[in-house]
């Protein structure tokens, strides 16, 4: 039997965290290391197993998989959370892209200089408010279902759900227009093992803090 995944990355969000709801969803055990020092990191670089000597890494399946998405469609693939054929895959990637967009446009805040911060968070919110999660509740009130495509849980209901936990960190009154989002919300968390990866204690991270970043920019010299 093939052992458990290993992860590479920084013990923070990041790129990584996706992956981690991913498998925890698909109720896959995986194991971490932590790269806490820039040592750490030069160690796997030198080691020959980062292909474009960066990090998410996973060891899975006998591979090394580098880049994030690659590493998303790989999991999503191999435990079924890729829809049934090219159309739905169409449409997982178009929604998945656009939680991409403003994921990051969330993770980016932490980073943001303080006198730009008010400004930025002001849009943030407003994209989201106006942009993308109406464009996502309009898709649940469209079709009536419980998931967002194909009528069964893809990678793209749990990157939402993801994002949706985002929102509510930057502003707890984001979800309130959205009857359809908070019901998804909802429905997501009562999983079994979404709900596991719920619970504190689990491999999900908390928020960046001020130290984890100053550490992060030490080891990626970003
Ligand atoms: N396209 C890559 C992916 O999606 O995996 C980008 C990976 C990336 O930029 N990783 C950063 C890194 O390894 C770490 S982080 O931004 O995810 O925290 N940086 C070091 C370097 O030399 O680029």
């Amino acid at each position: 039997m093939a052992g458990k995944p290993v992860l590479h990355y920084f013990n923070a969000r990041g790129r990584m965290e996706s992956i981690r709801w991913l498998l925890a969803t698909a109720g896959v055990e995986f194991e971490e290391k932590f790269i806490d020092t820039p040592e750490d990191l030069e160690k796997l670089r030198k080691g020959g197993d980062l292909m474009f000597e960066q990090v998410p890494m996973v060891e899975i399946d006998g591979m090394k998989l580098v880049q994030t998405r690659a590493i998303i469609n790989y999991i999503s693939t191999k435990y079924d959370l890729y829809g049934k054929d090219m159309k739905e895959r169409a449409l997982i990637d178009m929604y998945s892209e656009a939680i991409y967009d403003l994921t990051e446009m969330i993770g980016q805040l932490v980073l943001c200089p303080p006198d730009q911060k008010e400004a930025k968070v002001a849009l943030t919110k407003d994209r989201a408010k106006t942009r993308y999660l109406p464009a996502f509740e309009k898709v649940l009130k469209s079709h009536g279902q419980d998931y967002l495509v194909g009528n069964r849980l893809s990678r793209v209901d749990i990157h939402l759900l993801e994002l949706l936990l985002y929102v509510e960190e930057l502003d707890s009154s984001l979800l309130a227009p959205f009857p359809q989002l908070k019901a998804l919300k909802t429905r997501l968390s009562s999983l079994p093992n979404v709900k596991k990866f719920l619970q504190p204690g689990s491999q999900r991270k908390p928020p960046l803090d001020a130290k984890t970043l100053e550490e992060a920019r030490k080891i990626f010299k970003f």
